[in-house]
């Protein structure tokens, strides 16, 4: 690193003023740049980082977010941009990368990739998950700096404000050490909307649809998408009947406070109770505005019921319920569904996204699939656990995407059963002719460590087993990291 004398003692002095015993959490933080020496820590802290270390760093989190052409063609530096949390096992420590393009005429594909990276011992990693949201914006900003300052005198002054507000915002966390990550999902919506037998339809209980009662007060359960987790998933189904409502509204500072997700649910062949359900989902929102909350919020068009879907009057309604939800929410990340339990896939879908949601490294993978499927020549791809939840997924078009998601559904079930009657060889289910002569599924499962993964390839064109085959290990251990950190 090139620095004068004089820098050096001056970094060291603001070291000494600004750490404080409560931000000793961060451990490290890297500008690396993707030069003409490949992967490079190029401002570092502490300065003393041990370069082995630094390289790592440097390498790690370039190469995952790269490798093919993402940006090789040099349109799409705004859109290039991804968080993600990684782990560090070999150094014992956990960071979380943003990755940005910087414009550079000389360099292929007119920009250089660049991570800015922030260390912290592995056993702190809550930390990341918990502050995500803040830890964000401050990256972005930065990272916004690095861009358009080109000279390093003026990025290792950028590099230094931000460690200084990093350090700041560590301070003022109230329990930067706590262990877990506590999540808490939210089902509101009127009595009889549909929520308990949503949550029973997710886990396939289906006897327990038929028995189910309105549910007194709340119900809790948690959500376990991978056995082993950082996070505690809570869901709370939140009674609808109007003493519930009116409870939880009360105490809005117990039931709506703190909220990480929100599932909203509307009947929408109730369509004499469109008003007062609107009029539910505006007093949510305005308790939520009030604790400056702004969890991201799928709406649940429920009962839509595979037989209405011709029905004129249904779509008339689920219009005029849409575009109310939009009037009353600008300040939310608000995503619509139709829903049956009718329609298992539709329940999944939904609830799969709003999962997604909590995920900080939803990006990541999405740039897995996404490079996955170019190296295979797929349309579209979907990532499922063992329990069918969507972890990831991706699609060239919304046409291929659409299209796919009808299928998926049959071909799980298609693949349990093979499996369940030992007719499988291999794990492989291979169609073609499902919609059209020339389109082609694919169904697999995949091992990640100890995880059981499926895959499901959509391809429009040719089919190519041994792409998929020659492909899937390097995948398999790019999911790794990502895995282990999903959530
Ligand atoms: N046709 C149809 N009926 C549904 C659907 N989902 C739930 N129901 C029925 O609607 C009724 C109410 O469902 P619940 O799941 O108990 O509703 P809830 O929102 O939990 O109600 P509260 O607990 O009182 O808030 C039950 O009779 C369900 O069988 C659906 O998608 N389609
Ligand atoms: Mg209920």
């Amino acid at each position: 690193m090139t620095k004068s004398k004089d820098k050096e003692n001056r970094d060291k002095q603001t070291e000494e003023e600004t750490i404080t015993s409560k931000s000793e959490i961060i451990e490290t933080i890297v500008l690396s740049i993707f030069d003409e020496n490949g992967p490079t820590p190029k401002i570092y802290w502490p300065h003393d980082l041990d370069e082995q270390a630094g390289l790592l760093i440097a390498m790690k989190t370039i190469s995952l977010l790269m490798g093919d052409s993402t940006y090789q063609d040099g349109t799409e530096i705004e859109g290039v941009n991804y968080f993600g949390i990684l782990p560090f096992p070999d150094l014992k420590l956990n960071g979380l990368t943003y990755f940005f393009l910087i414009p550079d005429d000389k360099a292929r594909g007119k920009a250089l990739a660049a991570t800015i990276t922030i260390l912290i011992k592995e056993e702190n990693k809550v930390f990341f998950y918990e502050n995500m949201k803040y830890l964000r914006v401050i990256m972005d900003k930065s990272a916004t700096q690095i861009q358009k300052n080109k000279q390093l005198s003026e990025r290792e002054l950028i590099m230094e404000e931000f460690r200084e507000e990093i350090f700041e915002f560590a301070s003022e966390v109230k329990d930067p050490f706590s262990t877990r990550r506590h999540i808490k999902i939210l089902l509101v919506g009127l009595d009889k909307a549909g929520k308990s037998s949503f949550l029973f339809g997710i886990k396939r209980k289906y006897s327990e649809i038929i028995k189910s009662m309105p549910t007194k007060g709340v119900e809790r359960s948690e959500e376990n998408i991978f056995e082993e987790q950082n996070s505690q998933i809570s869901v709370w189904d939140l009674g609808g009947q109007q003493q519930y409502r009116e409870k939880y509204l009360e105490q809005s500072k117990i039931y709506l406070y703190n909220v990480d997700l929100i599932f909203y649910f509307i009947d929408i062949q109730d369509v004499a109770r469109i008003d007062e359900t609107i009029e539910l989902f505006r007093r949510i929102i305005n308790k939520l505005i009030d604790f400056e909350e702004f969890p991201p919020i799928v709406v649940c068009l429920n009962k839509f019921d595979p037989d209405l879907k011709g029905s004129k009057e249904i779509f008339k309604n689920l219009e005029i319920i849409a575009n109310a939800i939009e009037l009353n929410s600008d300040k939310f990340f608000i995503k619509i569904f139709q829903t049956s339990i009718f329609d298992h896939w539709s329940l999944i879908s939904a609830y799969s996204f709003g999962l997604s949601q909590l995920s900080p490294n939803r990006e990541l993978f999405r740039n897995q699939l996404k490079k996955f499927a170019k190296k295979t020549n797929s349309d579209a791809i979907l990532l499922l656990n063992e329990n069918g939840i969507i972890l990831s997924n991706f699609s060239k078009t919304d046409i291929s995407g659409q299209l796919f998601e009808v299928s998926a559904p049959h071909f799980q079930s298609l693949y349990k059963n093979f499996k369940e009657f030992k007719l499988l060889e291999q794990d492989f289910i291979v169609s073609s002719g499902i919609t059209e002569k020339s389109k082609k599924v694919i169904f697999k499962r995949i091992t990640v460590e100890k995880y059981n993964l499926y895959l499901l390839l959509f391809l429009e064109k040719s089919l190519e087993i041994d792409k998929i085959e020659k492909n899937l290990p390097e995948f398999s251990k790019n999911l790794v990291d990502l895995i282990h950190t999903y959530i």
